[in-house]
């Protein structure tokens, strides 16, 4: 066996959870080594290269807080940032803390299991690599294991064959080649406007469809974006306190983005269509927070649902393709609302296509396309926008062992179970970044995983101080917790959603609404309240 090397922390994931936390491993001095499958920094932002890639946050929002002088030197160009641009980044970030030194790249754990004698995370790796950690920190990301579908036939294609997220690094040609896209989330969203315009001839397979609000992208004005960095502590103070989920405002002026109005009652059609059209116009997931019960009150999200409706009627000719676009299956936002840029004027081109799957569902992929019960459509390349074995995907598929020898995927058999999202009871000094149980997916990612980052070294500060070696939670902690956490979900429409949140996309994945759906501030404020009651729910040793 190969000699173990010993660390304070193993850090599992590169992306910014893992960068943030190595970051501040060093900052206190610790040892600390990072496990990362790719070989470049930037998690997600590394493998989602697909075409038209980009965040549904904004860029100015969607950044590290920790360094002031970081968030003021950076210049991002546009109101959304791409993907090449946010990979650009990370490595900037990786190179201005000199990170990569801790990282290992190219390299994949496949086992974790806590030694309870000696108090130590011993770590594997597909490359050999042994070594005890102290503490061992799950950065792997809510969205990094890709879904590819049971679909018959599939490995038959002979034409080109690509997951959205994990597109070739060299690029793909499109032009003049008959292609076709499976799924119609915010990947596909994003990816099928930016194919059509090269493709020969596109096709859409849709069997759910998605509420879409235009991004209304634009470059960022130079002069406006000092205005708004002179404010920047003020807007991030507002990003992590507030009720937007940590996103961002395109205003100059910091402040607190709150709903036109409290709840759709007594709003005639004229008022409640004005609040929507001006979100609309000024673009982005805000649309959403127009009226504060959208996703409370089934008859706002039945209104906000049908002026959705209306703009995709008006904007798509092709009448029974824009019916076939309006999402009839679930209320608005309980899927993710996805953020696009010409995704419905899209289909009033001659070269794309929409296919129903279901009134015309795939019976199986054939070697030069896909076969529909009614007739064959001819490939040269296929594109699965699939989407994500979400939030307990990339935990799952690392063998990870707790006390006893207890597996976290026996503990999760009905789902996930944590307290606060980052401590599992029975798994001693194992944290996760944005786990299930947080808010993660729900939320601006960056605001969330510096939040968690921070009181995981918090955390680390008081059992320093204190000579503490050991630290878990409690079971009684953990189900009260979930508790907590399913009851805020089942006072929204989320769980009539059926989707990834809920585990819903995966055959066999217990139904289970994954994240805290109180919002950022409210989750902050829970931590906060922890912390100050000694860390309660918390048992150290
Ligand atoms: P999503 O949002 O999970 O979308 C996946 C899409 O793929 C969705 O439209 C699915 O339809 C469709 N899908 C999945 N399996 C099939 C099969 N077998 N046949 C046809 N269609 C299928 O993933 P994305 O990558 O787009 O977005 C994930 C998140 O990444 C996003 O929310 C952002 O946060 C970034 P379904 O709805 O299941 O009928």
């Amino acid at each position: 066996m190969a000699e173990r090397q010993q660390f304070d922390l193993v850090i599992v994931g590169a992306g910014f959870a893992g960068m943030y936390m190595l970051y501040k491993a060093r900052e206190m001095g610790l040892t600390a080594r990072v496990y990362e499958q790719g070989d470049d920094v930037g998690g997600t932002w590394y493998w989602n290269r697909y075409p038209g890639a980009r965040c549904d946050a904004e860029s100015l929002a969607y950044s590290y807080s920790f360094d002031p002088e970081l968030e003021q030197t950076w210049e991002w160009t546009e109101r959304y940032a791409t993907q090449p641009e946010i990979l650009t980044y990370a490595q900037h970030v990786a190179d201005r803390y000199d990170l990569r030194t801790y990282i290992h790249f190219n390299t994949r754990v496949a086992s974790a299991h806590y030694n309870e004698a000696v108090n130590r995370w011993q770590v594997t790796t597909d490359t050999g690599e042994e070594s005890l950690a102290h503490f061992l920190i799950m950065a792997t990301g809510c969205l990094s294991v890709p879904m590819v579908p049971d679909i018959d036939g599939l490995d038959s294609f002979e034409g080109e064959r690509y997951q959205a997220s994990m597109w070739p690094h060299e690029g793909v040609e499109f032009s003049g080649k008959r292609v076709g896209v499976i799924g119609t989330g915010s990947s596909a969203i994003q990816a099928i406007p930016v194919i059509a315009e090269t493709a020969g001839d596109l096709t859409v397979f849709q069997r759910t469809p998605n509420f879409s609000v235009p991004a209304a992208n634009a470059s960022l004005d130079d002069e406006w974006v000092d205005a708004f960095k002179k404010n920047y502590r003020e807007h991030r103070r507002y990003h992590k306190l507030g009720l937007s989920s940590g996103f961002g405002d395109l205003e100059i002026e910091p402040r607190e983005r709150t709903p036109d109005a409290e709840t759709s009652d007594g709003l005639t059609d004229e008022a409640f269509d004005a609040i929507f059209e001006k979100r609309w116009q000024r673009g982005g997931a805000f649309f959403l927070g127009g009226v504060a019960d959208t996703l409370i009150n089934e008859t706002t999200n039945r209104r906000a649902a049908g002026f959705v409706h209306k703009k995709i009627h008006e904007i798509v000719k092709d009448e029974a393709t824009a019916a076939a676009l309006c999402p009839d299956s679930h209320p608005i936002g309980t899927k993710r609302i996805c953020v696009d840029t010409d995704y419905y004027t899209t289909f009033n081109r001659n070269n794309v296509h929409l296919v129903n799957l279901r009134e015309n569902p795939i019976q199986r992929v054939t070697p030069t396309g896909v076969q529909l019960v009614d007739g064959h459509v001819d490939l040269d390349m296929l594109v699965l926008a699939t989407g994500f074995d979400a939030m307990t995907g990339a935990l799952l598929a690392i063998d990870i062992r707790g006390s006893n020898g207890q597996a976290l995927a026996d503990k999760w058999a009905e789902g996930p179970r944590t307290y606060l999202g980052l401590m599992m009871a029975g798994f001693p000094n194992m944290f996760a970044i944005t786990g299930p149980g947080s808010p993660s997916v729900l939320s601006n990612m960056m605001v969330s995983i510096e939040q968690h980052v921070d009181f995981i070294v918090d955390t680390l500060s008081r059992m320093q101080a204190k000579g503490e070696a050991r630290v878990e939670t409690s079971l009684q902690a953990e189900d009260g917790w979930v508790d907590h956490v399913n009851e805020v979900a089942n006072a929204t429409l989320f769980p009539e959603g059926g989707s990834w949140y809920l585990g819903a996309n995966i055959p066999g994945k217990p139904r289970v609404f994954m994240p805290y759906a109180a919002g950022v501030g409210a989750y902050r404020e829970v931590c906060e309240d922890v912390v100050a009651n000694d860390w309660r729910g918390f048992v150290f040793s």
